[in-house]
């Protein structure tokens, strides 16, 4: 019987000499794939030594390290449920997500043990290892005592792999569940797609918790065998001193802006490149055009979100990387644009996206209804993204249905913020909308109302709000004001807050 685990796909693709080198640090140090694979195989010895139930998720919220995606990987080969938690993440946001999963391991930095770990037994989690960024921590003193072989644990393509928690429209995050299956011909269709070739280096510059840095990035090195150059954080000048090195780069917009702002990005630094890749957000064209002329190289842009991986993609080859699209769907993934009322459109005509496909998610984390309501009788899933395909296959996002910010590759959801700051002592109601920004892309400004009688203090909101929640999410600027807009019905009308603030950051 064929073993499903995406780890034996990884880890078959892991070149013959295994003492090459797989990894190297910023600061230089390096890893093999010797390392990689006696690395995860410890820890995953290490989990399976807990008797841990069927299933089990393993949640983690550590700074970025090789050792954080050794553990994903030994999670996987153990075949329990990898959980990546953002670092920017507060108690109470820690405390719905582990209340939520219920998992059986949780690993965190040892400066967090303490909140953590109280929060983690609260949900009933009788592990929690610490794991430092320094190579450090209770989970690698334990793992160093397990054995460096391990038979990686047979999975079915439909088992689960992990679940990445996205925002929901009201109220809380949602579990999104994805399996073996939708992970691995994810990679395996981005591996030929992207023209993944012997000798390819790829610059990993991103966080290790989201779609973006944790599956597009690694398992496209990993299952190509290719060397990384892992930076923990990201660093346009370190990036620079690093791309004569290289060939493939992956980031957000923001890191493509804020590398143009660097004045060593030349075609020079670039010469051993081959492909940058961008995605998350939408980039602006002014970036496209503008790293043309400064690079000589043609981004290509490529769409996807948390409940299905990557889904479409401008061409590698054989075609134009059209700037202002995101290319065409990928081999395997069926995209369609529908009206409200779930009819097809013609080429050109804006409305709803919704695709179907090997990599698209089960369906989010104990919350059937939920995962109903995105699915279409014909299995299709509602994106909340708008856009339209064009007479030649090139699609373009125009926007989303669902009210969320999308701030240098995060995702922030308004009614979420603005359920706390309504929480607030004296404030009446709130609007959060987004505006352009020329670093995140996007950033929230939240609009405030009080009570009668109360006054308020727009500092000590946004205060209130670094203190309680993920930073990302604060919005950029606090207005208190007398009335919001609002229509007929008495909605607020955020398109009216939207237009009147769009230049405070221009
Ligand atoms: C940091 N801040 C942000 C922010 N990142 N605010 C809004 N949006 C963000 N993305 C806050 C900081 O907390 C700080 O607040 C202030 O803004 C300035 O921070 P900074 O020092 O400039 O930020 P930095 O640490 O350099 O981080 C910026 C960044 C990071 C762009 C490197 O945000 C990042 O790595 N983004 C990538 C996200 C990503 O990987 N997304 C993929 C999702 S997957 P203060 O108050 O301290 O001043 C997905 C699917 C798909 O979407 O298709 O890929
Ligand atoms: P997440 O839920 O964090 O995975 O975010 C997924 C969302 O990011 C998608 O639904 C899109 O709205 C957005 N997104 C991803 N890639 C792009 C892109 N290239 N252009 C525009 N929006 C994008």
């Amino acid at each position: 019987m064929t073993n499903h685990n995406l780890f034996a796909a990884l880890r078959s693709a892991f070149p013959g000499d295994l003492d090459e080198v797989a990894i190297e640090t910023g600061p230089g140090l390096l890893y093999s794939w010797r390392d990689l694979e006696h690395g995860s195989a410890m820890m995953a010895n290490l989990l399976q030594s807990l008797n841990l139930p069927e299933g089990a998720r393993i949640a983690v919220q550590v700074e970025k390290s090789v050792e954080a995606m050794v553990l994903y990987l030994a999670t996987l080969r153990a075949g329990y449920v990898f959980l990546p938690l953002n670092t920017a993440y507060q108690s109470a946001e820690i405390e719905y997500f582990l209340g939520n999963a219920e998992p059986s391991v949780v690993v965190c930095g040892s400066a967090n043990f303490g909140w953590v770990s109280k929060i983690a037994f609260k949900a009933g989690t009788q592990n929690v290892f610490t794991l430092d960024d320094d190579r450090t921590g209770s989970l690698l003193e334990r793992a160093a005592h397990c054995s460096d072989r391990h038979e990686v644990v047979a999975r079915q393509a439909d088992d689960m792999a992990a679940i990445l928690y996205t925002s929901g429209t009201t109220g809380r995050s949602k579990g999104a569940m994805l399996s073996h299956g939708n992970l691995l011909s994810n990679a395996r269709v981005l591996k030929d797609y992207w023209g993944w070739k012997p000798g390819d280096v790829l610059i990993h510059a991103l966080p290790i918790f989201h779609v973006h840095g944790l599956f597009v990035a690694i398992h496209g090195a990993l299952i190509n065998g290719s060397k990384m150059i892992w930076l923990s954080k990201f660093d346009p000048k370190k990036v620079i001193e690093k791309l004569p090195e290289a060939t493939v780069f992956m980031g957000v917009p923001t890191l493509y802006v804020r590398l143009l702002a660097e004045p060593g990005l030349n075609r020079e630094a670039c010469r051993s490149m081959r492909l940058f890749i961008a995605g998350s957000a939408p980039l602006l064209i002014e970036t496209f055009r503008e790293w043309q002329e400064r690079t000589g190289h043609t981004i290509l842009e490529r769409y996807g979100m948390s409940e299905t991986a990557m889904l479409t993609s401008n061409p590698y080859q054989g075609g134009e990387r059209r700037g202002g699209t995101v290319g065409f769907a990928l081999p395997g993934v069926s995209l369609r644009v529908v009206d409200d009322t779930g009819q097809r459109l013609p080429p050109g005509e804006i409305g709803n996206i919704q695709v179907k496909g090997p990599n698209v998610f089960s369906g989010y984390w104990r919350m059937p209804e939920k995962t109903a309501e995105e699915f279409t009788l014909e299995g299709y899933f509602r994106t909340g993204d708008v856009g339209k395909v064009d007479a030649d296959g090139y699609i373009t996002i125009v926007g989303r249905s669902r009210d969320l910010i999308i701030s240098g590759g995060y995702n922030v959801y308004p009614a979420e913020i603005e359920g706390f700051i309504n929480e607030l002592p004296g404030v009446l109601e709130s609007a959060v909308v987004g505006v352009p920004h020329p670093d995140f892309g996007e950033v929230g400004v939240a609009v405030v109302i009080a009570r009668p009688g109360a006054t308020l203090d727009s500092l000590r909101i946004v205060a209130e709000m670094k203190s309680k929640m993920a930073n990302f999410k604060v919005p950029k600027h606090c207005f208190v004001v007398s009335e919001l807009p609002r229509n007929t019905m008495g909605k607020v009308q955020k398109n009216v807050l939207r237009e009147q603030y769009k230049a405070l950051f221009a």
